[in-house]
């Protein structure tokens, strides 16, 4: 704990090691078994003195009110804490941070039943203690952590919960950063640094929840599907695991009962497990779940009902699943969908905006899924860590596709802790997300130093550790090095490459995209013969600033050097390999302070606060066509304005010639 404890473990010899397994952690949900309730809300906050990080743990700070020992201030649960307050001692800090507050849980929960606390992550490390007694510690940012407290609860009494939060990232940590003292006016500050192009921010991100189980109850689910008939059959594979057994009955005895929905509630089929709580359930004239602008329904979801008995035939517990039913199936030149292939156009994203930094925001949410929608985007990449669940849900119901990535990024310095740390940081997003219809891949890493000596193996151990965990999703990880140098692509099943033509090289330069971009793609699916992906490309773009001719920085910089891109998209999309496009950045975000961010990264389509830029304008044009293109897609009515009647010949009939 801290970063005094987190030594850096350098080692010239990296192996394979087994990693623990996550269990449980189904998305909290209502039931006739099961309560939820929130811990969100305003929380007490105090930092620790940068210098002495371990002195509450030394001191026993959770033992009593944070309140007695130090001045506390208001802090929101969930949000980041770094911009909540005026603070730059609080935005800046680097070290451990504790949080406390008073709840009370009812006295009926007190009885035949578990309860469970869970976290939807903080940031980077966490401890947790309830009513002075350690409950759970977990390392990994934007991950989900619980822990059982029936037995550290008082029922129908007042308790007390006390996180510490460390935000220490060293070069050991997922993603690295490194701790440094540096002389300033009076004494000498921890400085922390990292090279990623993100500000760390920190604290309690997600919502906190206590939720109850029956004393035997459906610890995991996990489902696969599959579609036969020409997609008119669907298939669900289903799996239960269940924790606890009941005093009269013994484990291996229960069975589950299984009741598919549709989307209007309707029961659509039924199934009966053994004891080995499995099963498939197959669906006639099956709705398959279609990404956005790919089909006129898309995100079809199913409710998968699992009623877990006893021999005897008491029900035990009952959770409810949403699943969408669809297969991805990838090979050297194409990635498909329900046998169709896929073309991705989307984006590079972050969950980032005003005051409350990475935290958990509902209104955020829902506008942000308003824009990808309003855009015509059909996916996104969770660049450079695992969003949040309720996301992941809101992707599901809309038919976003995610390549969903872990918080690996500038990965370098490749040591056996941090292979270690990688691979977990795998195993926790996979399990929490293998159920999600939208997840459609996985990217192990953003930007990794590849060209370096270790990368290879490594990232062989990481890209094949994934694959055992899930054989249903193709691997890959967003590449910067020059293929040349690369060392990783060959581990992966589709190369995503990041490159910032006309911005980092030859800033200014409108002429100096189209060719390069061909070239690069080409070179990469030569080398590899396997599906390519543009992953990240873009200009840093001042709202309101309109220069002509077009100058680096201007809303019309951005819109020509994207209108470069598109270009080569499209000669590259002639090959069937060149499989997507995806614009960085969704929205402007922002960055650890430094003399080329002007307030942040300024690549957004979107400004911080969800508004176009001029280019949203391009993209959309481009995107709907695309899916029009592809996939038949209506066109919105407002896509086009009208400018004169000659550009619409064809009065009231729209379609691509008046693009
Ligand atoms: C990149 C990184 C991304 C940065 C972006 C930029 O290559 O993957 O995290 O924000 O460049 O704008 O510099």
């Amino acid at each position: 704990m801290g970063w005094g404890f987190r030594r850096l473990v350098s080692s010239l010899v990296i192996v394979n090691k087994e990693i623990s397994q996550t269990s449980g952690m189904l998305y909290p949900r209502e039931s006739e078994t099961r309560e939820v309730r929130s811990l969100d809300g305003i929380w007490n906050f105090v930092k620790s003195d940068e210098s002495n990080p371990t002195q509450g743990v030394r001191e026993k700070w959770y033992k009593d009110d944070l309140g007695k020992v130090r001045d506390t201030i208001p802090m929101p649960v969930p949000a980041s804490y770094n911009d909540i307050t005026t603070e730059h001692a609080i935005r800046d800090h680097v070290g451990t941070v504790w949080y406390d507050r008073k709840f009370f849980v009812p006295r009926s929960w007190e009885k035949d039943q578990r309860v469970w606390l869970r976290f939807g992550s903080v940031h980077y490390e966490a401890f947790v203690w309830i009513n002075g007694e350690m409950i759970i510690k977990h390392e990994m940012g934007h991950l989900p952590f619980e822990a059982e407290v029936t037995n550290a609860l008082k029922y129908g009494e007042e308790n007390r919960i006390t996180v510490l939060c460390d935000n220490a990232l060293i070069q050991t940590t997922v993603p690295q950063g490194k701790i440094t003292e540096v002389a300033k006016d009076g004494g000498v500050a921890i400085v922390q640094t990292y090279s990623f192009d993100f500000f760390n921010y920190a604290g309690i991100h997600r919502s906190v929840h206590l939720y109850t189980t029956p004393k035997t109850f459906i610890e995991e689910v996990e489902v696969t599907t599959d579609l036969k008939a020409n997609n008119n059959v669907g298939c669900i594979y289903y799996k239960a695991k269940t924790n606890g057994t009941t005093s009269n009955e013994a484990t291996d005895e229960m069975y589950l009962n299984v009741v598919l929905r549709n989307r209007d509630g309707n029961i659509v089929a039924k199934d009966t497990t053994k004891s080995d709580l499995k099963g498939v359930i197959e669906i006639s004239k099956v709705h398959p779940w279609w990404p956005y602008l790919m089909h006129p329904e898309p995100g079809y979801l199913y409710q998968l009902e699992i009623f877990l008995h006893t021999a005897n035939n008491t029900l035990l517990d009952v959770y409810r699943l949403k699943v969408g039913v669809r297969t991805l199936s990838w090979n050297n030149t194409s990635f498909m969908i329900n046998g169709r292939p896929v073309y991705f156009r989307g984006f590079g994203r972050h969950e980032d905006s005003d005051i409350r930094g990475k935290g958990l925001d509902y209104a955020l949410l829902t506008r942000d899924f308003n824009l990808i929608k309003w855009i015509g985007a059909n996916s996104y990449r969770t660049s450079h860590y695992p969003y949040s669940e309720e996301s992941m849900q809101f992707a599901d119901e809309h038919g976003i596709m995610i390549i969903d990535e872990c918080p690996s990024v500038d990965t370098e310095n490749y040591n056996q802790a941090l292979l270690d740390k990688h691979k977990s940081a795998m195993e926790q997003l996979i399990h929490r997300d293998r159920n999600h219809p939208s997840v459609v891949m996985w990217s192990i890493a953003n930007e990794p130093r590849t060209g370096q000596f270790h990368a290879d193996s490594y990232f062989q151990f990481v890209a094949n550790y994934t694959k055992s965990l899930d054989s249903t999703r193709p691997v890959t990880a967003a590449i910067a090095v020059p293929h040349t140098d690369d060392k990783a692509a060959k581990h992966l099943d589709i190369i995503s490459f990041n490159r910032y033509n006309g911005w980092y090289s030859n800033a200014g330069k409108i002429d100096m995209i189209t060719q390069r971009v061909i070239e690069e793609a080409t070179a990469w699916n030569k080398k590899h013969n396997k599906p390519v992906i543009m992953s990240e490309y873009g200009a840093d773009t001042v709202e309101g600033l309109h220069l002509l001719p077009s100058y680096v920085w201007s809303e019309d910089y951005q819109t020509e050097l994207f209108s470069k891109h598109f270009k080569a998209f499209d000669i590259l999309r002639k090959q069937s390999w060149f499989i997507g496009e995806f614009i960085w950045n969704f929205a402007d975000f922002k960055t650890a302070q430094t003399v080329t961010r002007v307030g942040g990264n300024k690549k957004g389509v979107f400004t911080r606060s969800r508004q176009p830029k001029a280019a949203a304008h391009l993209v959309r044009k481009r995107y709907f066509a695309l899916g029009r293109e592809m996939d038949q897609c209506n066109f919105p009515e407002d896509l086009f304005t009208y400018i004169t009647d000659a550009s619409s010949p064809r009065s009231g009939k729209r379609d691509e010639t008046d693009l």
